[in-house]
């Protein structure tokens, strides 16, 4: 391609632990099978929090963060026929290339094409699309939405309806496809008990999905006493603060106590992995069935007794809730246009990309659902 290097503005965070800070970067062209992105809006989650902070095991630095966005397309390299020149795309760091061994196993999500180069911070040539006066700077999750342009590979983006706003549908990019998928993909919520641990964006898309679906009851838990009217909105029935429980009560204990037994699944939406162990352990024996949607940080691991499993509860995750973003996101978006998925109730807070270190710092205070940062 002949395409021209666009100079514009990005937020780059040079090392752990650093805020972000807005430089000019120079944004190659897309190479063959690449899309380059006017990106208009991104959304900030708590991911990008973990890799800014150091915890992430994979965090490389100096890096352009995000990965919640929504864009236009701005120009294609050779071979690219999925998309178009203005288009509204959503970036996807879940690629879809539908060639792979795990795209065809029709069992997974997960997608080999790009996985390898995307985890070293690089475009599939192993090469980086953003420098600063010629340094090269990493990509993040293949997705790098902090900057007003970016470049993805094919396989990682998907179109959508125009009619759908996209300072709206960027959150698509993530947390509520996340939550969705967690549930819909999980057969047998229907009719079940479910509870969820952690009200934030993730486990609110969890609860008004599990609504959505027919559970019969969803009990949302959270340490934040400020979550109980966020979950009841969503379609919780019941909340519970763990550190209001009577002195040395395990909340696995006090739930497995009000359910007769445990509940059909839980969620962990936290990244905590005591809660994990606590989700797991809240499953009724026999069939008890519990997600891990939370991202720990780097060195956690998680345990509880063999008992727990050899007894008949499952302990499972997922990424992206199991989405293929190419085939599903569509019509999520047109489930959005239909009034059927919510995406607006999650904004609580909008920023400038100036602004966007006060946009984690938002995110730290109990009263932030989702930030939406406009480019
Ligand atoms: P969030 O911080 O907005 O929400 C977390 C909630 O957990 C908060 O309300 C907090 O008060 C609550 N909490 C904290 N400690 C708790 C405890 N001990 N018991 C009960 N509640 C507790 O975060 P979010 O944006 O909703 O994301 C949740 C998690 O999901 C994060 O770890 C994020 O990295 C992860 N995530 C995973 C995927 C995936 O594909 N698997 C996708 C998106 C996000
Ligand atoms: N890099 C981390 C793990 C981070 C992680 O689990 N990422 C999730 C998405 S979180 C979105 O907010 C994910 O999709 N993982 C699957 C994948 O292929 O990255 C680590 O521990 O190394
Ligand atoms: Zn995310």
């Amino acid at each position: 391609t002949t395409g021209k290097t666009i100079k514009c503005k990005a937020a780059v965070c040079w090392g752990a632990g650093e805020p972000l800070k807005i430089e000019e970067v120079e944004v190659a062209p897309p190479q063959a099978n690449e899309v380059r992105i006017h990106i208009l809006h991104t959304g900030i989650c708590h991911t990008d929090e973990y890799t800014r902070s150091g915890k992430d095991p994979e965090g490389l630095f100096p890096v352009i963060l995000g990965h919640e966005g929504g864009g236009i397309v701005e120009s294609v390299g050779e071979g690219v026929t999925s998309v178009k020149v203005g288009d509204h795309v959503i970036p996807l760091y879940t690629a879809e290339c539908r060639e792979c061994k795990f795209c065809k196993s029709g069992k997974t999500n997960l997608c080999g094409k790009v996985r390898a180069t995307q985890g070293k911070g690089l475009m599939p040539d192993n090469t980086s699309r953003f420098t600063i006066n010629g340094q090269p700077i990493h990509h993040f999750m293949g997705t790098s939405t902090f900057s007003q342009y970016t470049v993805v590979a094919d396989v990682s983006v998907v179109a959508v309806d125009k009619k759908a706003p996209l300072e709206k549908v960027c959150l698509l990019g993530c947390g509520i496809t996340t939550a969705w998928g967690s549930v819909v993909k999980q057969p047998g919520i229907k009719g079940s008990t479910v509870a969820v641990f952690g009200v934030g964006a993730i486990g609110l898309g969890v609860i008004t999905t599990s609504a959505l679906v027919g559970a019969s009851r969803i009990i949302a838990v959270d340490t934040n006493p400020n979550k109980e009217s966020w979950a009841k909105k969503f379609g919780a029935t019941d909340f519970i603060n763990p550190t209001q429980l009577k002195e040395g009560t395990k909340i696995q204990d006090h739930l497995i106590e009000i359910t007769d037994g445990g509940l059909d699944y839980t969620f962990d939406c936290t990244g905590n992995v005591q809660v994990m162990r606590a989700a797991l352990e809240a499953c009724h024996k026999g069939w008890g069935v519990s997600t891990v949607i939370g991202v720990a940080a780097a060195g956690q691991e998680i345990s509880t007794r063999p008992f727990q499993l050899v007894t008949g509860r499952t302990w499972r995750g997922s990424a992206f809730g199991g989405v293929k973003g190419r085939t599903e996101i569509p019509g999520l978006v047109e489930d959005y246009l239909g009034g059927k998925v919510k995406i607006d109730e999650y904004v609580t807070h909008h920023r400038k990309l100036a602004e966007i270190n006060e946009g984690f710092h938002d995110m730290h205070q109990g009263d932030c659902i989702r930030c939406v940062v406009d480019m």
